[in-house]
């Protein structure tokens, strides 16, 4: 039996501040026990293991080492291709320490502005290539001109497993619906990495970037998918791991891939990483009444290590917006919790509240910084449409067929020019 593991999106250093910072690391290490307990000898992490290319927790970094430790001491291989949170140009690293130090592999990979070429990595009968996540999905760019390539894959009969960070509509999922999650650009349909994979022998595609499990199924025969995060790093993630238990009557997951006949077996193994995410919706009904609702419904989340809630409280009156926020961090270290909280009332409360929340990587300070000055020049635009701008203009070009890409360039730019202006 060829069996592996595929995952993604651990983002280990998320939450920072909060009572589930631990949750991650402990999802991967719940992972590890499983492939050692059931004999499976390799274990795939397709991108955005960690939150930012460095982490500064001790505590993370060494439960990280351990755990590695552990697996290359049990024979479990861990392949590990590098998403657009966790690693840097230049790989200044936390993944590129952990390779330095044995306990990992990673897919080498060049990249110029004409292509992304990625070398073969064999372990044992397996080869293992890796398209790593750029930022604003750069590699988008490079797929659909097709200027992707894997070496060496002619050779004898062996399973090709390929690595790819990146946002793709598949199944029926449209990842451009949560734009501002997963980057503006978007691949409008898996045929093209359908095509790669056929034209270079690949087995199995280990996706990553998209933190919703897509496709969602028990067990099936497909060549593709994403497992999802475990555990994801935002209040997004944390509604959508609402919404599986919830309307879809799933978990989160990691996949199990079974390799041994001519096309892959995957199969779901749900797991609630011993997160529990609440939901409550009411009406602001005064300091104390409030207060007291929201210890009660504290008292009522099952006992569990890691709890989460996310409250929508409408017509929260802007004078008592702070108190809300300093009563919800009272709760947070009193209770062990991390609390969102929601409003449909004004700006103003999501505003403030929003630093209960993480600011992850360059994307999000980005759109925070926009926000701010659209704010503050009292213009209407949508945040959108001025960073769709910023990423297009900040396209790279590439060698061949200048003339084209400058083209597109400029129809893309008139367009949302147009949108902008609100004229046409
Ligand atoms: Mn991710």
């Amino acid at each position: 039996m060829v069996l592996l593991i595929h995952t993604a999106d651990i983002h280990v250093g998320a939450f920072t501040r909060s009572s589930l910072r631990t949750a991650s690391v402990e999802a991967l290490e719940h992972i590890a026990g499983y492939a050692v307990d059931n004999n499976v000898k390799y274990l795939v992490i397709a991108g955005d293991l960690f939150e930012r290319y460095q982490i500064s927790s001790f505590e993370l970094l060494r439960r990280i080492y351990r755990v590695l430790r552990y697996l290359r001491e049990k024979g479990v291989k861990v392949i590990v291709s590098p998403g657009s949170h966790d690693s840097s140009p230049r790989g200044n690293d936390d993944i590129s320490l952990l390779y330095e130090a044995g306990l990992i592999y990673i897919p080498r990979f060049e990249i110029t502005s004409e292509t992304i070429r990625t070398k073969p990595l064999q372990i044992d009968d397996l080869v293992f290539y890796g398209i790593p996540g750029l930022r604003n999905n750069k590699e988008i760019e490079y797929l659909r001109r097709g200027r992707v390539v894997l070496e060496d894959t002619s050779s004898t009969r062996v399973k090709r497993i390929l690595l790819l960070h990146t946002s793709v509509r598949i199944a029926g999922y449209d990842p451009s619906a949560y734009s501002h999650r997963y980057g503006y650009t978007v691949l409008e349909n898996d045929a093209i990495i359908d095509t790669l994979s056929k034209i270079n022998n690949i087995d199995y595609i280990a996706l990553g970037h998209i933190h919703f499990p897509v496709p969602l199924f028990d067990e099936t025969s497909i060549n593709r998918a994403y497992p999802g995060a475990p555990i994801g790093r935002d209040a997004n993630d944390l509604y959508e791991t609402y919404l599986l238990r919830n309307k879809y009557r799933k978990d989160r997951r990691f996949l199990l891939i079974d390799l041994s006949n001519d096309k892959p077996i995957v199969k779901s193994i749900w797991e609630d990483f011993n997160v529990y995410v609440g939901y409550y919706k009411s009406y602001y009904s005064g300091l104390d009444e409030t207060r007291d609702e929201i210890k009660r419904v504290i008292k009522d989340l099952p006992d569990i290590r890691y709890k989460a809630l996310i409250l929508e409280l409408e017509n929260i009156p802007v004078e008592d917006k702070n108190k809300i926020y300093h009563l919800v961090r009272e709760f947070e270290n009193r209770f062990k919790i991390h609390i969102h909280i929601r409003s449909s009332f004004k700006e103003t409360l999501s505003e403030s509240i929003s630093i209960l929340g993480e600011i992850g990587d360059i994307e999000e300070l980005e759109r925070k910084a926009v926000e701010e000055l659209i704010n503050k020049l009292s213009i209407k635009v949508s945040t959108n449409k001025i960073l769709e701008l910023i990423n297009t203009l900040g396209r790279e070009p590439v060698e061949t067929g200048k003339e084209e890409f400058y083209n597109s360039m400029l129809r893309d730019i008139k367009r949302i020019m147009e949108e902008i202006l609100n004229v046409k």
